[in-house]
C-alpha cells in the first residue's frame, strides 16, 4: 500500500558516495564493447584517438578510477545508457558526430543532464571554447594534455558533481516529508489535494470512477479526556495502521486533519468503495487498541463519496460531498457508513 514513504533513515543511510577505486579497464572499439565488470561509477572516455584512449588509460587507472572508453558517440551513447558515468571526458572532434552536439543531447535529457563533462580539444581558440562551456560543458581542457592538471580537475569535478547528486537526494527527500503527516507518517492534508487533483485528471482521461472515503473517529475527545493526550496520539498511530490493512496498494491514505482521515480510491465504484468503507468501520468497532496496558474501544463514521466517468466534480466538491455523507453518518448515530446522494445531494 503506498501510504508510506521508504523510511528515510534507511533510505539516506544506504546512500553512499561515489565509489571510483578499484581500477578496471574496458576497452571499446570499431562500434562494439564489452563490459567486463560492470562499475558502480566509472570515468568514460570519448576520443576516436586510439593513443589518446590509452592514455587516459593508463593515466586514470594510475589514480585509482575506473575507466570505459569509446571511440565514437554512437558507442557512447549506448555506454551511458547502460551504466551512468561518473564523469565523462569527451573529444570534440569525432567521426560522424561533434562532441559539442552530444554534450548538448546529454543536457537536454533529465536523466544525464547533472554527468560531469570535460570537453578535449586541439582546438583552442575562444569561440570553440565559449562554444563547449555554453553548450553545458563543465571544463575545457586543451590538448596536449598536462597530466596533473587534468586530474586534479577531474577531482574536483567529481566532487562538485557528488555534491550535486546529494543536495538532489536531499530536495527529494525534503518534499516527500512536506506531504507527510508527522504524527502518523501518512500523507497530510496538502498531499492529498495534489493527488486528488491528479487522480481526478487520470479517471476523466480514462472514463473510470473514483471513490474518497472521509472517515472521523467517533467520540475521540473522550479518549484525550479519559486517558490524556499522549495515549490519544498513539491510538491515532494505531488506527492508521487498522486502516490501512482494508486499503490496496494503489489506494492513497491521508490524515484530513485532527481525527480525521481520508482515502482516495482510484478505480473504485460506489458499491466498491461502501465495501470497502463498512470493512474499515467493522474492523475498529470490532478490534480493540492496547496502549500500554490501557485498552481503548474506537468506532468510527465514515462518508462515501463517488466520481463516475462522466462526472465533473473538482477536488474540493469532492471533499464536500464526501463531508456532507460524513455529517449525514454522524447524524444518524454515529458507527456507520453513508453513501453521498448526488440527486438529493446529501
Ligand atoms: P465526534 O464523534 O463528533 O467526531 O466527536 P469527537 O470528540 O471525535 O470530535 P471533536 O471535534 O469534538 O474532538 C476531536 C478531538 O480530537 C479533540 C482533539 O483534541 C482530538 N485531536 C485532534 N488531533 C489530535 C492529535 O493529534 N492528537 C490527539 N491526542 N488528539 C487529537
Ligand atoms: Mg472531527
Ligand atoms: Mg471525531
Amino acid at each position: 500500500m503506498s501510504i508510506f514513504f521508504p523510511s528515510f533513515l534507511n533510505f539516506l543511510a544506504t546512500r553512499s558516495e561515489m565509489s571510483l577505486s578499484s581500477p578496471v579497464f574496458i576497452e571499446v572499439g570499431m562500434g562494439m564493447y564489452s563490459i567486463q565488470k560492470k562499475p558502480a561509477s566509472y570515468i568514460l572516455v570519448v576520443d576516436d584517438d586510439e593513443d589518446i584512449r590509452s592514455l587516459f588509460k593508463f593515466l586514470l587507472e594510475n589514480e585509482g578510477y575506473e575507466v570505459v572508453t569509446a571511440p565514437s558517440c554512437k558507442d557512447c551513447f549506448e555506454i551511458i545508457r547502460k551504466n551512468k558515468p561518473g564523469l565523462i571526458i569527451l573529444d570534440i572532434l569525432l567521426p560522424g558526430e561533434d562532441g559539442i552536439e552530444i554534450l548538448k543531447k546529454l543536457r537536454g535529457n533529465p536523466q544525464f543532464a547533472s554527468i560531469p563533462v570535460i570537453l578535449i580539444s586541439a582546438l583552442r581558440d575562444t569561440d570553440h571554447i565559449v562554444r563547449g562551456l555554453q553548450a553545458g560543458a563543465n571544463d575545457y581542457v586543451t590538448k596536449p594534455i598536462n597530466g596533473p592538471i587534468l586530474l586534479a580537475r577531474i577531482e574536483t569535478h567529481l566532487k562538485l558533481g557528488s555534491l550535486v547528486n546529494r543536495l538532489k537526494r536531499q530536495k527529494d527527500i525534503l518534499s516527500k516529508m512536506a506531504a507527510l503527516d508527522e504524527l502518523t507518517g501518512i500523507y497530510n492534508r496538502r498531499f492529498l489535494f495534489d493527488i486528488l487533483t491528479s487522480e481526478i485528471e487520470r479517471k476523466t482521461r480514462y472514463k473510470r470512477s473514483l471513490s474518497l472515503l472521509m472517515m472521523d473517529i467517533d467520540h475521540f475527545k473522550r479518549v484525550n479526556d479519559k486517558h490524556g493526550h499522549p495515549v490519544g496520539d498513539k491510538t491515532l498511530q494505531r488506527f492508521v495502521d487498522l486502516v490501512g490493512t482494508s486499503l490496496r496498494s494503489n489506494d492513497v491514505f491521508c490524515r484530513y486533519g485532527g481525527e480525521e482521515f481520508c482515502a482516495i480510491l482510484p478505480e473504485t465504484d460506489t458499491t466498491q468503495a461502501e465495501k470497502v468503507a463498512k470493512r474499515i468501520q467493522s474492523s475498529i468497532e470490532e478490534t480493540s487498541i492496547t496502549i500500554s496496558g490501557i485498552q481503548i474501544y474506537l468506532t468510527v463514521s465514515i462518508g462515501v463519496v463517488t466520481s463516475g466517468p462522466d462526472h465533473e466534480q473538482s477536488a474540493w466538491e469532492i471533499i464536500e460531498h464526501s463531508d456532507k455523507a460524513l455529517y449525514m453518518a454522524k447524524r444518524n448515530g454515529r458507527n456507520c457508513v453513508e453513501v453521498y446522494n448526488a440527486l438529493k445531494g446529501k
